[in-house]
């Protein structure tokens, strides 16, 4: 018997590609990514509405637990909500800086060059925050159950970023802490957690980042 429930499958036949072009892609798409560096500072320069809606299309095509794509993009450019996100999330980081993270913690940051200011939180033109569904509430009143919420999300971000990097734009990977204050800030519903605040948009002149160096090949990859 047929139910709603019986899965539909559709013929998936992507183009082969030829070894010569396999490889000359995975090399290109290897350099664009190398070349991605996270920025934290931003021109004051906006960015066109249909490009970060495209970079969250390629961002929700992230394989998900049971398809739910258990996440929510929300697009911030309204200068007073970036700047009340901006105050909220100085406040917090002060504390981290003051005391909250332990000494190890700060030394290991040190070679970032961060602190407690966080100017690009309202430079950026927009920053994209990104929420987990922890489940979906149903109309009755109850809830359905999301799987895999922080791998698929975590995925998605990634995505996100990739996307970004290919559009010629820079981003920051921002984990404010506790970052509860987004989803205050947000209005958002209590089903959705805050997981990334990614600030987007070009670099500002001159801008420099740290000096880090990637781990070589060896250092990643066991073979079997
Ligand atoms: N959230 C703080 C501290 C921080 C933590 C890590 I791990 C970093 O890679 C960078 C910063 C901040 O944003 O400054």
């Amino acid at each position: 018997m047929r139910t709603e429930k019986t899965p539909k499958f559709i013929a998936y036949r992507p183009t082969r590609l030829t070894l010569a072009e396999t490889r000359r892609r995975a090399e290109d798409f290897f350099a664009l990514m190398d070349g991605r560096r996270s920025v934290r500072h931003f021109r004051d320069e906006p960015i066109a509405d249909e490009v970060i809606d495209n970079l969250v299309l390629a961002a929700s095509t992230a394989p998900s637990g049971a398809h739910k794509q258990p996440w929510t993009f929300c697009v911030v450019k309204d200068p007073a909500t970036k700047s009340a996100i901006r105050a909220a999330a100085e406040e917090e980081e002060k504390e981290n800086y003051n005391g909250r993270m332990p000494p190890e913690w700060l030394e290991e940051l040190a070679p970032l060059g961060t602190d407690w200011r966080k100017e690009f939180l309202e430079v950026a033109p927009c920053l994209i925050v990104v929420f987990k569904r922890a489940y979906e509430p149903m109309p009755d009143g109850g809830k359905r159950k999301n799987y895999y919420v922080e791998e698929s999300v975590g995925i998605a971000c990634g995505f996100l970023l990739a996307a970004a990097r290919n559009a010629g734009l820079v981003t920051l990977t921002h984990t404010p802490s506790p970052m509860n204050f987004l989803a205050h800030t947000l209005q958002r519903p209590e089903n959705e957690r805050p997981f990334l605040l990614i600030p987007i948009g070009y670099p500002v002149a001159g801008c420099e980042v740290p000096d880090l160096q990637r781990k070589p090949l060896e250092e990643v990859l066991v073979r079997y």
